[in-house]
């Protein structure tokens, strides 16, 4: 990997992968792009460019420009926003990912594209869901997510792109919030944990859900996106998790950390039935077996790391 545009750079996974991408190959190695400017570390550290991932031509006139050899695409709606705005998230989610594989499919660039939990669904196995399974999501997000992962399938195999992508948890991080995602939560109990002693969970406290420290999944998108081309079996998206927690199993571990923090219930039902519809826990043997993935925090180490970490 030499030259990178990363869409998407200012939500929860682009700010912490540009930061570590530009560390690791240099700063003008790496072109951050977003549909909007804000004032941080990604946009000074290094180039910087407004993308509307639904216009293609604007991919085209980047990736041209920075001359890049690869598109690392984040930009997207997540799932209760997508369930709120389904046609713009069909727009965004699906518009934004074919203009991405057209420029790789022209100009010879390898694409990263994430997947996620969301693209299962209630007829899925529920534990320890398989890498090849029955995907039949009920969600605008969950079909953009399948239709997303075979696409990439259909540029590898008809134009030999190289795709690749992850089906990422929830993810947990301290550095930019995530926003309108079901597993959301999960990042806010920390955070009000410190602020308030005191958190109301939209989600109910025996859901169990896979979940990841943000760090991971950096690693997991550069690792296999250095991953030699011949070692990949799937093209559509590997299974990767680090936990299976539920709202309860988080509030405990942080509650030993925070004596005194109190969590009720107040269920939201759309994003309840969302994460309902979602596995209790992934079988990534795949993305250990092909690029040797492996999660280094749970749970434990997770809380630990947070609740040092964020600034209130
Ligand atoms: C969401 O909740 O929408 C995302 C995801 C699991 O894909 N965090």
């Amino acid at each position: 990997m030499k030259k990178i545009l990363v869409t998407g750079s200012l939500g929860q996974i682009g700010s912490e992968l540009v930061m570590k991408l530009r560390r690791e190959y240099g700063n003008d190695h790496i072109i951050a792009s977003d549909i909007r400017r804000l004032e941080n570390e990604v946009v000074e550290s290094g180039p910087f460019e407004i993308l509307d991932v639904t216009d293609g031509s604007e991919i085209f006139k980047l990736a041209n420009k920075f001359e890049v050899d690869t598109i690392i695409h984040l930009a997207a709606l997540l799932s209760a926003s997508a369930e709120a705005k389904p046609q713009m998230a069909w727009n965004l989610n699906m518009g934004g990912l074919i203009n991405v594989l057209e420029a790789a499919r022209v100009l010879g660039l390898k694409v990263f594209v994430p997947s996620s939990i969301g693209a299962f669904g209630a007829e899925t196995p529920k534990h320890k869901t398989p890498q090849v399974t029955i995907q039949r999501p009920s969600t605008m997000y969950g079909i953009n997510k399948v239709a997303g992962e075979l696409l990439c399938d259909y540029y590898f195999h008809r134009y030999a792109v190289d795709a690749r992508g992850v089906r990422f948890p929830g993810l947990v991080s301290y550095v930019a919030p995530p926003g309108g995602g079901t597993t959301d939560y999960a990042v806010e109990i920390f955070y009000e944990a410190l602020r308030k002693k005191r958190y109301t969970c939209f989600i109910h406290q025996k859901t169990c859900l896979d979940m990841m420290y943000m760090p991971d999944a950096i690693n997991a998108v550069i690792q296999l996106m250095e991953t030699d081309p011949e070692k990949l079996t799937f093209r559509n998206s590997y299974n990767i998790t680090a936990m299976s927690v539920t709202p309860e199993n988080i509030a405990n571990e942080i509650k030993k950390h925070v004596p005194s923090f109190v969590v009720d219930y107040q269920v939201d039902p759309v994003r309840q039935s969302i994460a309902d519809s979602w596995p209790d826990s992934l079988d990534d043997s795949a993305a250990r077996q092909d690029w040797g993935f492996k999660a280094e925090f749970g749970l434990e180490d997770m809380t630990e790391d947070m609740l040092g970490k964020i600034n209130i």
